[in-house]
Parts: C-alpha cells; structure tokens; sequence
C-alpha cells in the first residue's frame, strides 16, 4: 500500500505505544489520537523515544463533533482503535462511561469512516473478555461469547458493530480477539505488573506484603510487542476478518506470583486455602503476599486460553516471548526502576 498514514487511538496506552513503534519502522506518517487531560502522560512514548515522531491530535471518543472532524480531516489509511476504558474492575463502577467508550465509541469512528473515509482499513480492539464464562477450550474465532462484565459486554458490541459495518457497507474492517498480553510499559492495576512492581519493591525493602485478589483465576497471557505486530498484519489482508491472538497457555495468578518470586531469586511456599491464601518468603520466613477480598470481582472470568491456528495459517503470526521470559522482562524492569526510584506509569 502506497499511503502509509495511520491514526491510532490510545496512543498513551500500552498497545499504542508499541503499535506506533512498529509502524513508525515501516515508514508510516503515525497520527497518535489522544484525549486532552490537565496530565496527559508521554511517559510510554518518552520510554520508546518515539514521541517526538508522532503528531498528536486531540480526539475523544465519547464526543461525536470531534470524532467526525478527526476523520474528515485525516482521512488516514489506516486506523487502529485501541482507546478504551480497559480496566474491568473499573467497568462495575463505570458501566456508562465504559459502555459509551468501548461500545458507542466504535460506532462514532464507523459512522465517520463511512460518511467521510469509506476506504480506510479499521482495527477494532475485541478482547478474550467476550468469552467470559468459556463455552470451549481453548477458545478461538468460532466459540461462543458470554461476557462476565460491563466491559466485556460493551467489547462485544464493538466486536459485533465491526462485523456489521464490514457486512453492510464493505468496509475493509477487522476485529482483533487479544488475550492478555502485558509488558513492561503495562499499567500498574493490572495484576501482571501490580505483582512485579510490589515484588521488585519488596525486594528493596520498600513494601512487606503485596494483597491480591482471585489468585486461582487463569490467563493466557503473551507479550505486547508481539501482539501488536499480529495487530498490522491483520490491516495488511486483501480481506478483512476477525483474528484470535493467543499464546495457547495458561497460567493463574499465583503461579505468576511464583514465576516473580523466582526471577528474583525469592524463594516461596504457600500456606492456607481461598482468602486464607498466603505466600512466605522461605529465606524470613515473612508473609509477602497475602488475599484481600476487596480485590475480588462481582463476576469472575475463571479461566482462559487461546487458539491462535487461524493467525499462524493466514497472517504467519507467531508469539516469540513465553511465559516465563515474560515474566523476567517485567520483573527486571520494575527492579532496575525501583532501584533507580524511578517509575514512569
Ligand atoms: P491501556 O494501556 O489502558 O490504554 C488505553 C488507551 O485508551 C489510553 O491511551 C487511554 O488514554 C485511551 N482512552 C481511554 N478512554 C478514552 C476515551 N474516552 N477517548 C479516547 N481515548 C481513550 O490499554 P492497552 O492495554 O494498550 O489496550 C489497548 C486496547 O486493547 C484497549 O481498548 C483494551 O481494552 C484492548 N485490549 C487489551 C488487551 C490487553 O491485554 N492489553 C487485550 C484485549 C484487548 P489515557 O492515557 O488518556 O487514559
Ligand atoms: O490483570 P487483570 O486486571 O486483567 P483482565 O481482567 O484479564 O483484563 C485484561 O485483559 C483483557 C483480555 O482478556 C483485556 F481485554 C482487558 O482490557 C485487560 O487488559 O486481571 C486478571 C485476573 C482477573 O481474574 C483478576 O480477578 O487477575 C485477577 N486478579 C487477582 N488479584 C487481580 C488481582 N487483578 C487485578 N487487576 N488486581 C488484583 O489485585
């Protein structure tokens, strides 16, 4: 494709950051859409080094006025929606403004391509969430959804609105079905990087117990910049379709606890059952991560896990990180910025 000339929104985020790295390598012109807030955080781009190559423009997607002008305006090539409220937690206090952002929000830049910029290739941003209370295992583009949250079920509707617009008006529109997948640019209240960080801090004597929730819950969890390599190719088909990006493994929580541990050559043993869970540090003898049912969710996604087949057969998409080289990478991060007093998200 010749006009190389991508939005991304969710530019501040995670995925946005590695997605613009990528792009940013094949020589697109990268437009990073972000909202306007008295605080607005560079801290993942500044970490890349790529924010001064990005040109920024103001967009929110709540607001219809700015979606359409956003887009009227640009009329990019390619855009990757990768804005949203993700936190689930948050979703149960926020089930309006989650469902206006993930689930609204999609319709606003569909109905904007369509009145404006009928010919760009869309990326909508589903997630393994829509699965919920999984009908099969592993889970791929043929099973069944049941969402467990108001974040997931507004995902769902996007999910589905990609496939309609596709369906009704031919657009060149694909939805991206991402298990986790976390990184050392991952916000701090995801458990992922909640349990490094306070590991790392524990292992300066700067915290004595870190709490969780729900440490038996399971998760496919991958690498970022993998995923969102995944995330291009997909735009890059002559027909658009939707895509499970998975590794097709699944840990739970207390075993990434215990894969933390050892990267920092911590040595634990648990004790207790349910909220009685607790690890110790076998070396002290201390408790250094215990339950609080205050982290517990209304309703759970027990456990997940992916099948990747149709990415690795029709884009030659593969993980290249596993579990435990993940996990290192994070933790070490988090120990050299916990050393260094510094931690930028
Ligand atoms: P993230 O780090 O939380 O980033 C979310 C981004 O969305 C941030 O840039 C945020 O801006 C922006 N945003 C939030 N509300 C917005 C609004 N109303 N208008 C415009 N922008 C808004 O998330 P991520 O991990 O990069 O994930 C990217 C997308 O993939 C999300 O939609 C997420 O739901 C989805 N997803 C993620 C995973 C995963 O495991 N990471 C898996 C499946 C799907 P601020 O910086 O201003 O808050
Ligand atoms: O890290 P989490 O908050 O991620 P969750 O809920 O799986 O959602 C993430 O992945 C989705 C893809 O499937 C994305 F769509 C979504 O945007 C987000 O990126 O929680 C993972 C599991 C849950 O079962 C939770 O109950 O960890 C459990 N957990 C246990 N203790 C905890 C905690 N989660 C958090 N955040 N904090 C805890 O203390």
């Amino acid at each position: 494709m010749g006009d190389k000339r991508a939005l991304i929104t969710g530019i501040t985020g995670q995925d946005g950051a590695y997605l613009s790295k990528l792009l940013l390598s094949k020589g697109y012109k990268v437009y990073g859409a972000r909202r306007r807030s008295s605080n607005a955080s560079m801290s993942r781009l500044q970490e890349l080094n790529i924010n001064n190559e990005i040109e920024f423009v103001d967009l929110e997607l709540t607001e219809i006025s700015n979606v359409f002008r956003v887009i009227d305006k640009l009329r990019p090539s390619e855009l990757y929606n990768l804005g949203g409220q993700s936190f689930v937690s948050t979703s149960w206090d926020q089930p309006l403004y989650t469902s206006d952002t993930n689930a609204m929000g999609v319709t606003r830049l569909l109905e904007a391509l369509r009145a404006y910029s009928v010919g760009t290739r869309f990326y909508q941003a589903s997630t393994s969430e829509m699965f919920g209370k999984a009908r099969t295992v592993p889970q791929n583009e043929q099973t069944p959804f049941y969402p467990r949250s108001p974040y997931g079920v507004a995902k769902l509707y996007g999910h589905w609105i990609t496939v309609n617009y596709r369906e009704s008006f031919g657009m060149h529109a694909t939805s991206g079905i991402l298990f986790n997948h976390e990184s050392p640019l991952r916000g701090i209240e995801f458990v992922t990087r909640k349990i490094t960080l306070a590991l790392a801090r524990i292992a300066h004597q700067q915290l004595d117990v870190l709490e969780l929730g729900n440490l038996d819950s399971k998760r496919d969890w991958g690498y970022a910049e993998d995923y969102v390599k995944g995330i291009w190719l997909m735009l890059q088909q002559e027909s658009p379709s939707d895509y499970v990006l998975a590794t097709g493994k699944s840990h739970s929580v207390g075993e990434f606890v215990e894969a933390a541990c050892r990267a920092l050559g911590i040595n634990v043993e648990w004790e207790g059952e349910g909220q009685n869970s607790r690890a110790l540090d076998k070396r002290t003898g201390k408790i250094i991560v215990k339950v609080n049912p205050k982290y517990y969710r209304p309703a759970e996604v027990d456990s997940l896990v992916g099948d990747a087949s149709v990415a690795r057969s029709e884009l030659g998409w593969e993980p290249s990180v596993d579990f435990a080289k993940l996990v290192a990478m994070m933790v070490k991060a988090d120990f050299d910025r916990v050393k260094r007093g510094i931690i930028p998200f």
